[in-house]
């Protein structure tokens, strides 16, 4: 394993410096010099529309709030800057929104229905619990008393049952869920020691981990360690994982990010429903690495990355290198499966002023062949505060990065209000797929047989998951199905992000160029909790435009 990945990234190397020429793929543009706020906090909607929020009390943003709204601050000072906006995807508008109580560090989930709720924050938002419905003229609504206790730097997970998971937060060593109904059980507070026990001395466990498992149980890591837990009876499932091995630490501030590798729905989990599940870990700092920062000494970032089948009987890391080491790095997930590691920093952690030397390129990992590939560099410093979400069309939205106490213009690492647009390599390799119908709507349900007609030009290479089949001159292609949650992104993790691979029954070609994929709905809600998704298809190696489908 060792020596086959040693061959693959030497021959990375030279290939990149054929002629002296660094050659690189995947590409990069503007979408905005300014939204007015940086994103600190970006949710994509159902409607197309992305939600972004940084926080109320480091002064005036550049963009003014609508209708003369002023908000006063705790020391009296009166702020009629806006600090979140609705950035419309189709047209590139921005509208601004009010927030009233302080988003610093806070964290979200897309509801079943679409609704964006969202949780806590620091000063007068610890408690608070905000939702905003997609609609063209909505606004945010808050409820000051939300949450039981306070929660900064805590992580959501949306549930089977619909509602949303909130685990931990500065010394909270516990959880509760969201939105409370007249439920007892919505009012308690659970505590979870394994927040206790994982935290060192600078808390390298904030933003834990978190990803629903197949079997509905959560899986959350925190710092160097992991469990597989039973939110309902309080009640550690598994502590059988082994110790992420590399002495580094994983969790804010010494930050890294975690995935749910794509969930592969077979034909017998159609009926059953219990795929294994993987989890993907890079990056982050070693444990001292945001105190000897404070100090003036910038640490490097790991190269290393980890991978746990987390349903394995006896389950092992399996420890791989990126091309270039990152602290602060964001993992997505993209339509066909891979993996995009992008911003961040060589050296430091995270923390006001503590990351330097910014990670310019995004590097593309290939879960099946664990190959790491070097992607084109942007052009600007994505530090602290930034974030990278998959939008509709398959590209990446990045935004964000603003290390600093106050919006500053003229630091080394500025207050960032530009958002940039990433293709990766699949969105120039020829013409995509496009999806023409799905036959049973785009309401679904579990189980539910969905038929889906695409329009395809026979290219690319075929991609090494998806259903091959004959086409009409009896060539071999690989058509895919995927559904990929929208995720909430702050702080280097995306919470709720998941995929699944859905199971093709089989793909027909009607004439040239025309195709149906007969394929079928995830079996459960552990396996897809409740609400929307982008459906892709992915026809060798390229993915079409998602499209939206709800299921219930
Ligand atoms: C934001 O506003 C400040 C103060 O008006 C200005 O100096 C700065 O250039 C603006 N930044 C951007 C990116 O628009
Ligand atoms: C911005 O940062 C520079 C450099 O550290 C500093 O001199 C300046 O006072 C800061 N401006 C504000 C408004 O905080
Ligand atoms: C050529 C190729 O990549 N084929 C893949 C198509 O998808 C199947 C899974 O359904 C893989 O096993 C093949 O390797």
């Amino acid at each position: 394993m060792e020596a086959k990945h040693v061959i693959v990234f030497s021959a990375l190397i030279f290939s990149l410096f054929i002629g002296g020429e660094t050659v690189t793929t995947g590409n990069w543009e503007l979408l905005k010099e300014s939204i007015g706020i940086s994103a600190m906090h970006t949710q994509l909607l159902p409607n197309d529309r992305v939600i972004m929020f940084d926080r109320v009390d480091f002064g005036q943003s550049n963009i003014s709030l609508p209708e003369e709204r002023c908000r006063k601050l705790a020391d009296g000072r009166i702020d009629c800057s806006a600090h979140s906006v609705e950035l419309n995807l189709l047209n590139q508008d921005v509208r601004p929104l009010t927030v009233l109580t302080d988003t610093w560090c806070s964290s979200g989930s897309l509801a079943s229905d679409g609704m964006l709720i969202q949780s806590g924050g620091s000063n007068d938002g610890e408690h608070a619990v905000r939702t905003f419905r997609p609609c063209a003229d909505c606004d945010w609504v808050e409820d000051q008393k939300g949450l039981v206790v306070p929660r900064w730097y805590a992580s959501n997970q949306i549930l089977p049952n619909g509602k949303v998971i909130v685990v931990g937060g500065r010394g909270q060593f516990n959880y509760e869920f969201i939105p409370k109904s007249s439920l007892q059980s919505d009012f308690k507070v659970f505590e979870l020691p394994f927040l206790k026990e994982t935290s060192d001395a600078v808390e390298n466990n904030l933003y834990p981990f978190t990803h629903l498992t197949p079997d509905g149980n959560l899986f959350i890591f925190a710092n160097t360690k992991s469990i597989l837990f039973d939110y309902i009876s309080n009640r550690v499932v598994r502590d059988d994982y082994p110790v992420m091995p590399g002495g580094v630490s994983r969790n804010y501030p010494s930050t890294g990010s975690s995935v749910l590798l794509p969930l592969k729905l077979g034909l017998i989990n159609s009926i059953i429903g219990t795929p294994d599940a993987e989890v993907f870990i890079c990056g982050g700092a070693p444990p001292n690495s945001y105190i000897t920062a404070i100090k003036g000494t910038f640490l490097s970032a790991a190269k290393s990355c980890g991978r746990l089948v987390i349903t394995a009987a006896q389950p092992r890391w399996q420890m791989e290198e990126m091309p270039i080491e990152r602290v602060m790095g964001d993992m997505l997930l993209l339509p066909t499966g891979d993996v995009l590691i992008i911003n961040g920093a060589k050296k430091g952690s995270a923390g006001w002023y503590l990351g330097k030397e910014p990670v310019l390129n995004p590097v593309l990992y290939q879960p099946e062949s664990s190959k790491y590939e070097i992607m084109e560099a942007s052009k600007t410093p994505r530090m602290y505060h930034s974030t990278a979400i998959l939008i509709t069309d398959g590209r990446v939205l990045v935004g964000g990065s603003n290390p600093n106490k106050n919006y500053n213009f003229t630091e080394q690492f500025p207050t960032e209000l530009s958002v940039e647009v990433f293709s990766p390599p699949y969105l120039s390799s020829g013409p995509r797929p496009q999806i023409g119908w799905v036959k049973t709507g785009t309401e679904l349900s579990y189980k539910q047989p969905i038929s889906i007609g695409f329009t395809s030009e026979k290219n690319g290479d075929a991609s090494l998951f998806g259903k091959l089949f004959k086409n009409k001159n009896g060539e071999l292609e690989n058509v895919s199905v995927t559904l990929v949650a929208p995720s909430f992104n702050t702080h280097s993790f995306s919470m709720n992000q998941r995929m699944m691979v859905l199971e093709v029954n089989q793909v027909r070609e009607l004439s040239s160029k025309s195709y149906v994929i007969d394929c079928f709905a995830p079996a459960t809600p552990n396996i897809a909790p409740p609400g929307y998704y982008l459906l892709f298809v992915i026809h060798n190696g390229i993915p079409s435009k998602g499209t939206w489908i709800h299921i219930s």
